[in-house]
């Protein structure tokens, strides 16, 4: 037995990794024994990617195109991905003035957006009645593992949201057999675009499963309404919120213009973060000014409003919001309405969150430069309403460019007070409106190219950190844009970035681009495995050994 226990222990010392030893003992060995030869590091895997998807996807590239629709010009879209223009024409007439045909290639129901008479006189309707309904995508489902009325933010990225959305007909997702929302379900909830002095009726028809307001953010509008009920969407001074199932109208007439924001009121520090907000524009009073009362989708304004057209030769809106994983999982964890309630509203602590997901208009980088880039020629000036939805700052950095604010929260910024800037900062809830102006003049624009638009805290450039990510988007020149409305990198190859396994953390940052195979995964190392497994049972036989001799000994006496 000794003799076991001797041989044991000095097989487990001879075992011993080196390098486990404290840096005293192997210079001292070294001394004693020399140092070892070089040995060659195990060679590197290289990982393989599942196919990546297509930078551009070819099925609507027809909504690209401009058009004109019942008299409504809608400019074309330059990105590879456009929002729907019979829906852009639907709601500038209004649905309830279109033809059928138009009306059923919106998707829109005939009352989702009415627009009544010109009361001014000034040739575009005044009586707007917007209906909107609550939608979840990505929610849990009993029938299957996979959430259903899918849609992605970056590839396989899928988090669960609640959004306003606009009144349609027919299914949630694209037909009988895809899981993936119709384009017109989306994230985030629409922009909404009246006119100042519009008499506006906003009736919340509640379609989930839960209760929800409507709070209008900084938008003109009473405290009651003319039924002497609440009107400012807020159950804890102004109204018991909408059941699933019911409805409430909301009356407003805005005196002021400026970009506004809405939100849910019920239980804001969740529902505001699962999505249920969106942009609120007043529109200046003019004459002909026909709106585009939704814009649904990636923020390109493609039917602008006359003061806008006055000024800027195109228009943007932005969204940015912060996602939280853990409560948008919620909706996928649980399919009881009781078991989600109790889980967001009881056990989810906002004040331990921490954002995992960053995103522009509803997505996130390689997504981004699918549909929300801002296209832009030389000397144009642009106009892009800023909104930040989400619970921390977003520090707005223009590549190539210095825009000028010219509102914050919707109020116009005095001329000599306008500052110009590469990084504007945007609180919870705070809008900005920018000139970006594209004159080569070395201060607002360094000329044509590809440049980054993008929040600097450097988690917002991430996907649950993995980058890049987030709400990377960019300012794209036309020429630098393909046909397909693809923009022209100079840069590595992006085709990792659209797989679900680079996001998933299982492709190597640099390999696309690495054809020495330097950066690949480190391979690993079997036969060390082996040596420490048998090190362990030696040193375990070693153990048990002595202690068998000690209790012997014990007995012995
Ligand atoms: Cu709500």
């Amino acid at each position: 037995m000794r003799w076991v226990v001797l041989i044991a222990a000095v097989g487990a010392v001879l075992l011993f990794p080196v390098e486990w030893l404290p840096k005293g003992a192997r210079l001292q060995l070294a001394e004693w024994v020399g140092t070892p030869g070089y040995e060659a590091p195990p060679g590197g895997a290289a990982a393989v990617a599942d196919e990546a998807e297509p930078f551009c996807p070819a099925d609507l590239l027809e909504w690209r195109r401009a058009w004109t629709i019942e008299g409504v010009s809608v400019r074309r879209s330059p990105t590879c991905v456009a929002d729907n223009p019979h829906a852009v024409a639907a709601v500038v007439r209004g649905t309830n003035n279109v033809s059928e045909q138009t009306l059923l290639a919106s998707g829109l129901t005939p009352d989702a957006v009415e627009k009544g008479a010109d009361l001014d006189g000034d040739g575009d309707p005044d009586e707007i009645h917007i209906r909107l309904e609550v939608a979840e995508l990505n929610g849990g489902s009993p029938e299957m593992d996979e959430p259903t009325t899918q849609f992605a933010i970056a590839p396989g990225i899928k988090p669960g949201f609640w959004v306003f959305a606009p009144k349609m007909f027919g299914m949630a997702t694209e037909n009988f057999e895809s899981v993936n929302a119709r384009a017109m379900l989306r994230m985030p909830s629409p922009a909404i675009r009246i006119e100042q002095g519009d008499r506006v009726r906003i009736t919340l028809e509640n379609s989930h499963y839960m209760p929800h307001t409507i709070h209008f953010h900084g938008v003109d509008h009473p405290f009651l309404d003319a039924n002497g009920e609440g009107n400012d969407g807020v159950p804890v001074t102004s109204e018991v919120p909408v059941m699933p199932g019911a409805a409430r109208t909301y009356d407003l007439q805005p005196r002021q213009s400026g970009t506004m924001f809405y939100h849910c009121h019920v239980q804001p520090h969740v529902h505001i973060m699962m999505g249920l907000q969106g942009l609120f524009v007043v529109e200046e009073n003019r004459p002909d000014n026909w709106l585009q009362t939704l814009n649904v989708g990636a923020g390109h304004v493609r039917a602008p409003s006359a003061a806008v057209r006055e000024e800027f030769d195109r228009e943007y809106d932005l969204q940015y919001l912060d996602i939280d994983k853990d409560l948008n999982a919620i909706v996928q964890q649980y399919s009881d309405p009781r078991h989600v309630i109790e889980q967001m509203h009881r056990r989810y602590d906002i004040t331990d969150a921490r954002s995992d997901y960053f995103t522009l208009n509803g997505r996130s980088f390689p997504y981004t430069f699918r549909e929300s880039l801002l296209v832009t020629k030389p000397d144009e000036r642009v106009k892009v309403r800023v909104v930040n939805g989400g619970s921390t700052g977003v520090a707005l950095h223009t590549h190539g460019h210095k825009a000028t604010v010219t509102h914050f929260d919707g109020i116009a910024v005095a001329p000599a007070a306008q500052v110009t800037r590469d990084v504007i900062w945007i609180a919870s809830s705070q809008r900005v409106d920018l000139a970006l102006q594209t004159t080569d003049d070395g201060l607002h624009s360094y000329g044509s190219g590809v440049w980054l638009l993008h929040d600097h805290q450097e988690k917002g450039v991430t996907t649950d950190g993995i980058g890049p990510g987030g709400n990377v988007a960019a300012i794209v020149y036309e020429q630098f844009l393909g046909d397909d409305g693809w923009p022209s990198t100079f840069g590595v190859d992006w085709s990792p970035y659209f797989t679900e396994a680079y996001y998933q953390r299982e492709l190597p940052v640099w390999q696309a681009y690495d054809p020495l195979g330097m950066f690949a995964t480190a391979g690993d190392d079997g036969w060390r495995l082996l040596r420490l497994l048998v090190l362990a049972l030696l040193a375990a036989a070693a153990l048990a050994g002595a202690g068998v001799l000690l209790v012997r000994r014990r007995q012995a006496r």
